[in-house]
C-alpha cells in the first residue's frame, strides 16, 4: 500500500477524476464530497434526503459530459431532431434509472454500503415528478428513454408544473387530494436555462397595416405577456453516448414590464400580476382523458407550445437552416390534441413574424407536424368554445378561420355538393354555441396521423376521423404503443432480468425481440422452478410493502389478481368487485367451497371532480372491509385497495403479478400500456379484445390469455337493438343478488343509499355494459381459478407470455415512427474531452 500511496503523490488527482470517475473509491469520495460541499451537511447532521441529494448530484456529475456531447453532435444544420410536444411527462424517479443506462448500478451499490448506507433506501427517498395522469404522459416518458437508447436526437417539451399529479389519501374508505409538492427539497436533475428565455403573448386585439413592400400584414397587440424559462433535464440513453433533453417551460412575469407600463407605485399590483403570470405553470389538471376545459388550461397549453416552437426555430436559424427548410431539420409530434394550437402558432410565427408567405407557411407546417390521437371516447375530444378561444388568441382565431377557409375550398373541390361533408369536417363546430375542434386543427395540419393500437387506428378510420381518412388516407396509420424494458424490467423487477440474461444473454435489453429464446425453456423444470421462486419473492415483498402501507395481511401463497390504473367507469374496475361479491356469496352460502386463494389488489387515482369514480374507490374499500373481516372467508379472500398509486409503486406491483385486470368494455380503451408491463413481468392477463390487449393475445398465443367479453362489433350491435341491462338483471340470479346487496346497504354498514347512484346507472343506463359482460367475465374468472391450481402449467404460460412480449418494446414503437412518420435517423455521438474553464 506503499506503493499505492507513493503511485498517487506522483499522479496527482485530477479535478475531472472525482467528477466522472467510476471507481467505487473515487464514487464514494465524490458522494462524501458532495454531502459536505452541495448539502452543507456531514455525516452528524445529514438526513436521509441529504445523502439521497449528494448521491444524485454525484449521479449527475457523471451524465454531464454525454449531454453536452449529445447537444454538440446534433448542433448541426443536417440533423434532423424529433421534437415531442406533450402536456405530459411522467418520468418516473430518475436516480435508479440513470444508475441503469450509465450501468454503475453495481459501483454504486458498493459505493453506497462502504459509506454505511443502503442505496435501495436512497433511492426509495427520490420523490417522483408525477408530470402526468397516467397512461399519455408514461408513455412520453417511454419514448424518451428510446428515442435515447436509439441515438435519436430528440427533444421532449413540456410544462415544469410545481404541482403534478395530486397525492392520493384513503379516509374511511373515500379518496381525498393532497398537493404534489415534489420540488419543496429541490430537483437536482434539472439545470434552469434562464439565458434561453423566451416571451409569450395573450389577450388583446389585432390590426391590420400595410408594411413597407406594400405587403398586407397583421398585427398581434397583446393585453398582457410572459416569460417561459426553460428547465433542462438529461435524458440518457441505455449504455450508449446519448442523452437527449426534456425541456419543460416555467411561467414568470416580465417584471419591467409590469412596473414600468401597468403598476407604476402600485407594488402591491405588480407582484398580484406576477404571481397571475405564475399561475400558468402552477399545477397539473388532474383528469385523465381531459373531461372539462377551462381557460388556464388553454393558456397552459399554448404557452408550453409557443414557447417551444420559437424554441426550435431558434436553433434552426442558429444552425443555419432556412425556415423553409424547416420540415428537414425538425420533426414535431403532436401527443393527442393538447399542443395542436402549435399548428396555428406556427402559422402565426411564419407568416406575420417571419413574412412567409402563406401557402409556403402551410407546406412547412403540413410538412413538420403529425398528431397521435389517444382516445375513442367522444367527450374526451378537446373543443374550445370560439368567445373563448378568440379572447385569448385573437390572432390565433383569425387563422383558424383562413385555414378553414382554405380547408373546406380542398373538401369541396373532392365532394362537390357534399354540404354535410363540409359541417363534419370543418374545423368549427356551428350551433347556438360554437366550438373550435381542436381534433381537425390537428388533423388538417398534419402529415401523419396515427392511433395508438391496431384496433384503435381502425376506429379511428371508421368512427372518430371517418371524414379525414376518406379525404386523406394516406395519413393515416397506426403505431401501437411500447413500454421500455429497462425501467420496467431491468429497473424494477431485478432479480427476473438475471436469470433472464443468464439463460440467453443480455441483447433483450436493447432488442427485446430475443426474449423469444426464453421459449426453449417454458417446459424446463428448473427453469420453472426459480421463474416460480422470483415471482414469489417479488409477491412477498408487495405483500411486507401493503402490511406496512395498510396494516393489512396478504398471503404471498395466494393468486395476486391486480387492477391498477386511473378509476373510470370505462375500465370498469367495479366489474372486478361484481366478482368478488360474487365468490363472497358463493362462500357464504358454502364455507366449505374450494377456492383457489386470491388476493385482489387495486390502485389508482380519480379526477378529483369526478363523482363516480370516487364512489367506485368507495366501493372498493367497503367490500374488502366485509370480506377481509368475515370469518367464514377464513382469509382465503383479500380485498386491497393501495393508496397513491404512482410510477414507484408501479415498479412494485408488475413484477409481483400473477393476473393482469384489463377489463374495460370493447372499443372504449385506447390501447393501455399497463396491459404490456404485467405481461413482460409474467402475468397472465383476463381481458377483453380492447386496445392493444388484441395484439398481447396474438403475441402470447390465444391459448396463454383468458377472454372474454363482447367484441366492439357486438357492443355497437346491441346498441344499436337497443340495450336493457334489466334483461341481465332479471335473467341472472347470481347478478341479481349482487345488485340486491349493492342497493340493500349490506355492504355499506347500512347505509342503503350510499350506492344508489352506481345501482341506479347500472340497471337503468349501464353505458359500459358491465351486465352485460358479467356471465363471461365471472366464467372466465372460474377458469382463472381452475388453471392456477395447475402450478406447472401456469409457469409454462407465464414464461411464454414474457418471452413474447418483445412487440411491445417502446424500441420498436419509436423505430416505427422514425422510419414512417419523422424520417429521423440516428446520430453518433462522440464524447468530448472534459473542457477545463478557460479565462
Ligand atoms: N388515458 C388512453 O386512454 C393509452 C394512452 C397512451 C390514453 C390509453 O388507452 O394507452 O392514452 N388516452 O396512448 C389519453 O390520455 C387521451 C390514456 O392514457
Amino acid at each position: 500500500s506503499d506503493k499505492k500511496t507513493a503511485a498517487a503523490a506522483a499522479a496527482p488527482v485530477q479535478i475531472e477524476d472525482d467528477r466522472t470517475g467510476l471507481s467505487v473509491e473515487t464514487l464514494k469520495r465524490a458522494f462524501a464530497d458532495n454531502l459536505f460541499y452541495i448539502q452543507g451537511k456531514n455525516a452528524d447532521i445529514a438526513t436521509l434526503n441529504d445523502y439521497y441529494m449528494a448521491l444524485a448530484y454525484t449521479v449527475r456529475d457523471r451524465l454531464l459530459q454525454r449531454w453536452l456531447s449529445t447537444i454538440k453532435a446534433q448542433l448541426k444544420p443536417e440533423v434532423k431532431v424529433v421534437y415531442y410536444l406533450s402536456a405530459e411527462f411522467l418520468m418516473g424517479p430518475h436516480l435508479g434509472n440513470n444508475l441503469v443506462s450509465l450501468g454503475i448500478y453495481d459501483q454504486v451499490r458498493q459505493a453506497i454500503q462502504e459509506s454505511g448506507l443502503n442505496l435501495e433506501e436512497l433511492i426509495a427517498q427520490e420523490e417522483e415528478p408525477g408530470l402526468g395522469n397516467g397512461g399519455l404522459g408514461r408513455l412520453a416518458a417511454c419514448y424518451l428513454d428510446s428515442l435515447a437508447a436509439l441515438e435519436i436526437p430528440a427533444v421532449g417539451y413540456g410544462l415544469r408544473y410545481e404541482f403534478g399529479i395530486f397525492d392520493q389519501e384513503i379516509r374511511d374508505g373515500w379518496q381525498v387530494e393532497i398537493t404534489d409538492k415534489w420540488l419543496r427539497y429541490g430537483n437536482p436533475w434539472e439545470i434552469a436555462r434562464p439565458e434561453a428565455t423566451v416571451e409569450v403573448k395573450l389577450g388583446g386585439h389585432t390590426e391590420a397595416f400595410v408594411d413597407g413592400a406594400g405587403r398586407y400584414r397583421v398585427r398581434w397587440i397583446p393585453e398582457r405577456t410572459i416569460v417561459g424559462v426553460p428547465y433542462d433535464t438529461p435524458v440518457l440513453g441505455f449504455k450508449n453516448n446519448a442523452a437527449n433533453t426534456l425541456r419543460l417551460w416555467k411561467a414568470e412575469a416580465p417584471e419591467s414590464f409590469d412596473f414600468q407600463a401597468f403598476n407604476l407605485g402600485d407594488y402591491y399590483g405588480a407582484v398580484n400580476a406576477k404571481m397571475y403570470s405564475e399561475n400558468i405553470s402552477k399545477v397539473l389538471y388532474p383528469n385523465d382523458e381531459p373531461l372539462q376545459g377551462r381557460e388556464l388550461r388553454l393558456e397552459q397549453q399554448f404557452f408550453f407550445v409557443s414557447c417551444s416552437l420559437q424554441d426550435i426555430i431558434r436553433r434552426h436559424l442558429y444552425v443555419g437552416g432556412k425556415l423553409e427548410d424547416l420540415h428537414n431539420s425538425a420533426a414535431i409530434q403532436l401527443n393527442d390534441t393538447h399542443p395542436s394550437i402549435g399548428i396555428a402558432e406556427l402559422m402565426r410565427l411564419l407568416v406575420d413574424e417571419h413574412n412567409i408567405d402563406w401557402d409556403t407557411a402551410w407546406q412547412i407546417t403540413q410538412n413538420t407536424f403529425a398528431y397521435t390521437n389517444h382516445t375513442l371516447l367522444p367527450e374526451a375530444l378537446e373543443r374550445w368554445p370560439l368567445s373563448l378561444f378568440g379572447s385569448l388568441l385573437p390572432r390565433h382565431l383569425e387563422i383558424i378561420f383562413e385555414i378553414n377557409r382554405r380547408f373546406l375550398q380542398e373538401v369541396s373541390a373532392k365532394f362537390p355538393g357534399d354540404t354535410g361533408r363540409l359541417a363534419r369536417l370543418s374545423l368549427i363546430q356551428e350551433g347556438p354555441e360554437k366550438f373550435v375542434r381542436m381534433a381537425h386543427l390537428a388533423s388538417a395540419g398534419s402529415h401523419a396521423i396515427n392511433g395508438v393500437a391496431a384496433l384503435h387506428s381502425e376506429l379511428l378510420k371508421r368512427d372518430v376521423l371517418r371524414d379525414f381518412y376518406e379525404l386523406s388516407p394516406e395519413k393515416f396509420s397506426n403505431k401501437t404503443n411500447g413500454v421500455t424494458p429497462r425501467r420496467w424490467i431491468m429497473l424494477s423487477n431485478p432479480e427476473l432480468a438475471f436469470l433472464i440474461s443468464e439463460s440467453i444473454g443480455d441483447g433483450w435489453i436493447k432488442n427485446l425481440g430475443e426474449l423469444r429464446e426464453l421459449e426453449r425453456f417454458a417446459n424446463d423444470k428448473e427453469f420453472q422452478s426459480r421463474w416460480r421462486q422470483i415471482k414469489l419473492n417479488n409477491k412477498t415483498n408487495l405483500a411486507e410493502y401493503i402490511r406496512k402501507r395498510t396494516g393489512l395481511v396478504v398471503d404471498p401463497h395466494s393468486l395476486f389478481d391486480i387492477q391498477v390504473k386511473r378509476i373510470h367507469e370505462y375500465k370498469r374496475q367495479h366489474l372486478n368487485v361484481l366478482y368478488i361479491i360474487t365468490l363472497y356469496n358463493r362462500l357464504k352460502q358454502n364455507p366449505e367451497l374450494e377456492i383457489t386463494p386470491r388476493t385482489f389488489i387495486f390502485g389508482g387515482k380519480a379526477a378529483p371532480g369526478y363523482f363516480m369514480a370516487k364512489l367506485i374507490i368507495k366501493l372498493i374499500n367497503s367490500v374488502a372491509d366485509v370480506v377481509n373481516n368475515d370469518p367464514d372467508v377464513g382469509g382465503r379472500l383479500k380485498v386491497v385497495f393501495l393508496p397513491d398509486y404512482n410510477v414507484t409503486f408501479g415498479q412494485r406491483v408488475y413484477p409481483a403479478a400473477e393476473l393482469s385486470e384489463q377489463i374495460s368494455t370493447a372499443g372504449k380503451e385506447a390501447s393501455g400500456t399497463g396491459n404490456m408491463k404485467f405481461s413482460m413481468n409474467g402475468a397472465l392477463t383476463i381481458g377483453t379484445l380492447d386496445g392493444a390487449n388484441v395484439e398481447i393475445r396474438e403475441e402470447a398465443g390465444e391459448e396463454n390469455f383468458f377472454l372474454f367479453g363482447l367484441t366492439t362489433e357486438e357492443v355497437y350491435a346491441l346498441k344499436a337493438r337497443g340495450y336493457n341491462p334489466r334483461d341481465y338483471y332479471n335473467g341472472n340470479p347470481a347478478l341479481r343478488q349482487v345488485i340486491d346487496q349493492l342497493a340493500s346497504g349490506v355492504l355499506s354498514s347500512g347505509e342503503t343509499h350510499l350506492f344508489a347512484p352506481l345501482v341506479d346507472h347500472l340497471l337503468n343506463r349501464d353505458e359500459y355494459l358491465l351486465l352485460a359482460d358479467y356471465q363471461s367475465y365471472v366464467e372466465c374468472q372460474d377458469r382463472v381459478g381452475e388453471a392456477y391450481r395447475d402450478q406447472e402449467h401456469w409457469t409454462r404460460m407465464s414464461i411464454l407470455n414474457s418471452a413474447r412480449m418483445g412487440k411491445f418494446s417502446s424500441d420498436r414503437a419509436i423505430r416505427e415512427y422514425c422510419e414512417d412518420i419523422w424520417g429521423a435517423v440516428a446520430v453518433d455521438v462522440v464524447l468530448e474531452e472534459y473542457v477545463q474553464a478557460t479565462a
